[in-house]
């Protein structure tokens, strides 16, 4: 069976527009707007890899079609891995990016140890049956924003090895080394192992 339409269970137009840059050119992605899918998806697993599933298995139930969820989220170590989860929401809601810089910097005001990661786990849904993929990427958290590229906490991540934030570099730089492109990758080897694509 080869995959050609693939449904993409997100609401955040920068995931689709990285998902879309990462994977190959042979499948035609759909974003919930093309097939007018306006329900409210829920996130209330409570883990990254379990409100991936939840949001794909939402979708699929209610579409049938072959699709593909994006959970994300920055666990800052000095945080005990918040904000986590709750990255989108991590000021309250409804979810506000500014205010979740905001607050992120404030509780690490006073902190040295800047450590930080990003998680994304893609959940896939083939004929009814899932598959996870986790991509992970480590970084520090920066004094202050930096930059005017990417979404979310991009303006303060600096990843490992790196001066820049994700937010000062270009697409193609963030693409090339970000958690979602790391399991997008591993998504794309079973594609290709499974010669599905
Ligand atoms: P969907 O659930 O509709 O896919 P969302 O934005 O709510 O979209 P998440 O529930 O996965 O996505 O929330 C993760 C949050 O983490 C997201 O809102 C961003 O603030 C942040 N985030 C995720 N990926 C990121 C990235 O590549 N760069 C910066 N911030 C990111």
């Amino acid at each position: 069976m080869k995959v050609s339409k693939l449904l993409l269970a997100t609401n955040n137009a920068k995931k689709v527009e990285e998902i879309r840059n990462l994977l190959p050119h042979s499948f035609d992605l759909l974003t919930l707007k093309d097939v007018n899918f306006i329900q409210e998806i829920p996130e209330t697993t409570g883990t990254i890899p379990g409100n991936s599933m939840q949001k794909a298995k939402f979708v699929f139930d209610r579409t049938g079609l072959n699709c593909l969820s994006d959970d994300s989220g920055l666990l800052v170590t000095a945080l005990d891995g918040a904000p986590g989860v709750d990255s989108a929401h991590y000021a309250g809601l409804p979810p506000d990016n500014e205010k979740n810089i905001d607050l992120l910097l404030e509780k690490l005001k006073d902190v040295d140890d800047r450590r930080a990661k990003f998680i994304t786990v893609l959940t896939l849904i083939l004929d009814g049956e899932a598959y996870q993929f986790e991509g992970v990427l480590s970084g520090e958290i920066n004094r202050g924003r930096k930059g005017l590229n990417g979404f979310g906490y991009d303006p303060v991540f600096i990843p490992d090895g790196e001066s820049r934030t994700f937010a000062e570099m270009e697409s193609s730089e963030k693409n090339a080394i970000s958690h979602r492109a790391n399991a997008l990758k591993k998504l794309s080897q079973f594609i290709a192992d499974k010669s599905l694509g």
